[in-house]
């Protein structure tokens, strides 16, 4: 364990400062962004979604500052249950998670925003004498930065590396002393499409040593009355956050959506197992995305597909981890089963 001696420094790639020999506490962040900056691939991206018949945007451009106010708020709604339960299982779990994940020196935390939720595991690491290093990974510089200096302010001795980069892009090997836990929490992984997730998790297999874990948070399937109402809130901030949507394509792309013609659609599709999140046209309209030099027309009634939310059972997800080679070992819920969190580790 490193012994606190003072501060510690913040550092970037591009400006490297020698760390002091007499600071062992350290944080460097390190930034992987493309040139153009976390939105740089927005622009191609969007004009492929809008040219389809079944229109579809990606719900990564939902968190600008409003819309990840937006989305704190929905956690705090009480149809909104998923970030309580992964809480409360954190709360109540994270000494059996920490000794079943081998009470991990490392943890590397995907999407970590200001992590919230983090300290708790790393309150149990620190408590067992096991935390040494925890690498903060996120698409936000600003949030990364505050989080990492946070989080070794307040962590005796403990080395912060942060990682500024798109985790589905750049997640290159971490080189930071095992064993170590790559967690993805907060039921990100329902946002992706079946073979962008099983891309995902191949990959993570492959960063995986044996004595590694991936800790993964995971909504699961449930009665349609509960899961429809935590995304159709009866104060309209889902609806809020799902057109906020529009204004970052008006801002970032020029565009010219009309916020109040569009109207929040949120399904569960019981085929699928996900949430189905759509913003329906109200009019016939065209919109003009004026960076992309583009006309999108919207019929009356046409939907447009913002976001999936999948809901997960146990063997389900067993089936899902055996096809990346990843192997589940623990399985933790709620005391009312409505959220999972499962530790895996590389398929032997
Ligand atoms: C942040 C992806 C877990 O799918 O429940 C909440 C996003 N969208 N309400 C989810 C969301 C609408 C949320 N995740």
């Amino acid at each position: 364990m490193c012994i606190r001696n003072g501060g510690y420094a913040v550092e970037t790639i591009e400006n490297p400062i020698e760390p002091s020999s007499t600071t062992p506490d350290q944080v460097t962040v390190d930034v992987h962004l493309p040139p153009g900056g976390p939105l740089s691939g927005m622009a191609a991206d969007v004009r492929a979604g809008l040219s389809r018949p079944f229109k579809e945007l990606s719900p990564r451009y939902f968190y600008d500052e409003r819309g990840s106010q937006l989305f704190e708020q929905i956690t705090e709604l009480p149809e909104y249950y998923p970030t309580r339960c992964e809480r409360e299982i954190l709360v109540e779990q994270a000494m059996a998670i920490c000794s079943a994940a081998n009470n991990p020196a490392t943890l590397i935390e995907l999407g970590s925003g200001s992590a919230a939720k983090t300290r708790v595991l790393l309150d149990a690491m620190q408590s067992v004498g096991c935390l040494d290093t925890y690498v903060p990974v996120d698409i936000s510089e600003e949030i990364t930065r505050d989080t990492a200096e946070k989080v070794a302010s307040e962590y005796d001795g403990i080395n912060v590396r942060g990682l500024v980069c798109d985790f589905e892009l750049d997640l290159e090997r971490i080189e930071a002393g095992g064993p170590r836990v790559i967690a993805l929490l907060g039921g990100t992984i329902g946002n992706f499409a079946p073979q962008q997730r099983a891309g995902f998790l191949r990959r993570i297999a492959n960063l995986l040593d044996a004595d590694d874990r991936f800790l993964l948070g995971t909504d699961l399937v449930k009665d349609r009355a509960t899961l429809e109402a935590a995304y159709n809130d009866s104060a309209g901030v889902t609806a809020a956050f799902n057109r906020n949507v529009l204004a970052v394509l008006n801002r970032e792309l020029q565009a010219d959506f009309d916020l109040d013609a569009f109207e929040h659609v949120a399904r569960w599709d019981p085929e699928n197992l996900w949430i189905d999140i759509r913003l329906r046209s109200l009019t016939d309209q065209i919109v003009n995305v004026r960076a992309l030099d583009m006309q999108a027309p919207f019929a009356a009634g046409e939907e447009m597909r913002t976001e999936i939310s999948t809901k997960y059972a146990r063997p389900g997800l067993e089936s899902i981890y055996a096809e990346a080679g990843l192997e589940m070992t623990d399985w933790f819920t709620d005391s009312e089963g409505l959220f999972g969190l499962s530790l895996a580790r590389v398929a032997r």
